[in-house]
């Protein structure tokens, strides 16, 4: 195939060094708060277990951000228009930009970004086939720091990015602004216009809708939750028990948001790379924030962050929401 490449920016990290994964784990452990970034949920195992999230009766964001992209498909087409560089942050199983790149009149490239690349790597092949028109360049990398991209297509007329899933609802507000400031200087170039990014949100909702979607009858979410030890235990040389630990998952309706812990069950020392960190009974590490937004309050953050708030789609029931952000001319 022809039309796929593949980009590794090269990391400045001295051998002597630990990884961003096994530094993050040990400023997180050490804290007086334990907390780990949620970014490193996905590793292999733990990227197919967010697959099977995916799948769960109690987890409506994916199937009702398909619905809504589905349903409007020819009304976004119409907006971003053709000849456009779909540009993916986050971009998984690379399932969902199947539906943007279907309904879009002649997309010029995709270009997606993700933190898992061996994992995004496999996934993307069978779209190089798919849409042998389509340039296809894989960025992998954290989206979350200054990550250098290729220059934009020539045949490209702009810039579009695609952040679908609520994502976006792993970072604060402040760092969901900085995240939408960077994309902006991402996406935008000085020559075309009609740029612009189109961006799943999870709406704020019945707290016992949320609870469910977080605390499924499965199991699956806790197992996502508790892999987590797993690949410290493998990657950093951990001892963590995993029957130790609870899975932990509530919603906080005064931050609008989900939060998800691994609780101690007793008073236990575990060991990574050499390091002890102790545990109270009942202490917890702080895994992920899951931030829910209204309309109105996540068009405001857009609006802080450069973009203009053009159009918004929902689901019958306001579960989702996807906004197509406009990016003026700089
Ligand atoms: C991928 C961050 C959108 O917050 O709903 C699913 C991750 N965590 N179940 C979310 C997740 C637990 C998911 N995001």
């Amino acid at each position: 195939m022809n039309n796929l490449a593949i980009l590794w920016p090269r990391e400045e990290r001295p051998l002597h060094h630990p990884t961003p994964f096994g530094r993050d784990v040990h400023a997180g452990l050490r804290a007086g708060a334990k907390a780990i970034p949620a970014k490193y949920f996905y590793d292999s195992h733990g990227s197919e277990l967010f697959e099977q999230i995916c799948r769960l009766p109690e987890y409506y964001p994916t199937r009702t951000e398909r619905k809504i992209l589905l349903d409007n498909a020819a009304e976004i087409a119409a907006i971003i228009g053709a000849d456009v560089e779909v540009v993916e942050f986050g971009a998984g199983a690379a399932e969902k930009v199947r539906l943007l790149l279907d309904a879009l009149p002649r997309p010029a490239g995709y270009l997606p970004i993700d933190i898992s690349g061996p994992h995004l790597t496999a996934a993307v092949a069978p779209l190089a086939s798919r849409y042998p028109d389509v340039t296809i360049r894989v960025v992998a990398g954290d989206f979350t720091q200054a990550l250098p991209l290729p220059a934009p297509l020539p045949q490209a007329r702009c810039r579009v990015g695609f952040f679908p899933g609520s994502t976006i609802g792993n970072f604060t507000p402040d760092e969901a602004l900085a995240f939408l400031r960077n994309a902006a200087t991402m996406l935008r170039s000085s020559t075309a216009s009609g740029a612009g990014l189109l961006i799943g949100v999870d709406l704020v909702k019945d707290p016992a809708v949320l609870h469910a979607a977080y605390n499924d009858s499965a199991g699956v979410t806790a197992a996502f939750n508790l892999n987590l030890l797993q690949r410290i235990n493998r990657e950093l040389n951990g001892d963590f028990d995993l029957g130790s630990f609870d899975h932990y998952a509530f919603y906080q309706p005064d931050q609008h948001r989900i939060e998800m812990h691994l609780v101690s069950r007793h008073a236990q020392v575990v060991t990574v790379c050499d390091q002890r960190y102790s545990f109270a009974a009942g202490e917890s590490i702080h895994t992920e924030n899951s931030y829910k937004y209204t309309p109105a309050g996540f068009r405001q953050l857009a609006e802080k962050a450069g973009f203009r708030p053009a159009a918004m789609w929902t689901d019958e029931d306001s579960l989702f929401s996807l906004h197509w952000l406009a990016l003026p001319d700089a």
